[in-house]
């Protein structure tokens, strides 16, 4: 893939494109939250509809010229609709993180109450950290993991709602390796007469192929971004009952967005075709088959994985126990350094900071995008362990990225 008409403008600019897909096919993606979209989604997103004003919804815009972005965002929403069984959707946040904004703004008035899941036990940003708008404007508390099994304590989680009354329960993780119970969760949200929201931003593809439990016609809300385990480009999607469409469709325009990104939702529309494609089952067993195989790796190499495991596409290795010395930060940059490219991450009962926590976050979606199997997640897993074993040993690198160069050719990314 080369970017000759950026080059004729900005050769800069064309260099950094050129040298970015050449990164991406000469290392292995394995930050949980990141895929491989294909060229059909990506040739969406660099379309004219980047140039297209639209605000409003199909059939319904403040702007003239909106009949092809109508029928764009009608395709995306109709898609959505059948992949996920959703009465309603709204296919415009422009992130995961603005999906869940709309949520709270349909939801809740400043001051109003989010329980989630804690942050350094896998929650994220957007469920109410003190940095995040969500945090500022919100009153927040947090339920956490069992720290001895690493699963959510569905119990703890049902007292602290009954305790702390909140108005919205928002479950969906960034780095929890196991199925969620959203059955469980809503018993909770009911034990407060609070709504659910469900963010499956990771698991958006699993969900959607049936490889992990769904939320929809549970949680009063489901969002969920558009890249990870599923690959249509970057972007955010909100699925909820009729009841709320009107409410959800205002909070997002007007309420938090202006124009939506057509070009975006052009993506989202082709990388839905793909994933109603009955391959897209496969694939998403093969992310979870893969995901599982690579704990495996890990743990016959004496490293720690929360919660003993995965259900997932991601594992999360707590380092402190088998490499007390090893921060993830020390192990992500070795990583790196051999072309593994995967985050550090914080661990449930995290004693280090989170600019430089105990742990690993390691997901398969992108690998398995590239056709790998539970054989080659293995091996991926076996050099993994051998970096954080020894990673300043010169021979143990030069053998690891040979390895890594190899699997790299022979699953190829793009044309
Ligand atoms: N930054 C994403 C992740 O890595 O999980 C979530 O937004």
């Amino acid at each position: 893939m080369h970017h000759e008409r950026v080059r004729a403008v900005d050769p800069a600019v064309a260099d950094a494109l050129d040298a970015e897909v050449s990164r991406q096919h000469d290392t292995l993606a394995m930050i949980a939250s990141e895929n491989h979209a294909s060229q059909a989604v990506l040739e969406a997103q660099g379309s004219a509809l980047t140039n297209k004003y639209a605000e409003g919804y199909p059939g319904e815009r403040y702007y003239a010229g909106c009949e092809h972005a109508d029928e764009v965002e009608r395709l995306a929403i109709d898609r959505a609709k059948e992949l996920w069984g959703a009465e309603h959707v709204n296919v415009q946040p422009h992130s995961g993180t603005q999906a869940n904004m709309g949520v709270y703004l349909t939801t809740l008035d400043p001051g109003d109450r989010i329980l989630s899941l804690d942050l350094s036990h896998g929650g994220h940003l957007s469920h109410g950290h003190p940095a995040n708008f969500a945090g500022k404007l919100y009153e927040v508390a947090h339920y956490e993991v069992d720290p001895e099994t690493g699963y959510i304590d569905y119990e703890e989680l049902r007292e602290t709602a009954e305790e702390f009354d909140p108005d919205i329960v928002v479950s969906g993780y960034s780095a929890y390796p196991r199925a969620v119970d959203f059955e469980r969760v809503q018993e909770a949200a009911d034990a407060a007469n609070a709504y659910h929201l469900a963010d499956i931003a990771h698991i958006t593809g699993l969900v959607a192929a049936g490889v992990h439990p769904s939320p929809v016609g549970i949680a009063d809300f489901v969002t969920g971004s558009t890249h990870k385990t599923i690959r249509a480009g970057r972007g955010g999607i909100i699925m909820t009952s009729e009841e709320h469409a009107d409410a959800i469709d205002a909070a997002i325009f007007p309420g938090g967005q202006g124009g939506p990104l057509m070009h975006n939702v052009a993506g989202k529309a082709v990388g839905f075709a793909e994933a109603l494609e009955p391959e897209f089952e496969e694939y998403a067993s093969r992310i979870v088959e893969n995901a599982r195989a690579l704990g495996d790796a890990f743990e016959a190499s004496g490293l720690t994985l929360v919660s003993g495991g995965t259900d997932t596409h991601l594992v999360l290795c707590d380092l402190r126990e088998s490499h007390p010395e090893t921060t993830g930060g020390d192990a992500e940059g070795a990583l790196e350094d051999v072309g593994i490219v995967l985050n550090k991450n914080t661990v449930p009962g995290e004693t280090r900071s989170p600019f430089n926590p105990s742990g690993i976050r390691a997901g398969t979606a992108a690998l398995t995008t590239r056709g790998f199997d539970e054989a080659a997640c293995r091996e991926v897993g076996d050099l993994i362990a051998r970096i954080v074993d020894d990673p300043e040993d010169a021979d143990v690198r030069g053998e690891v990225s040979d390895a890594v160069d190899r699997l790299c050719e022979e699953h190829p990314i793009y044309e």
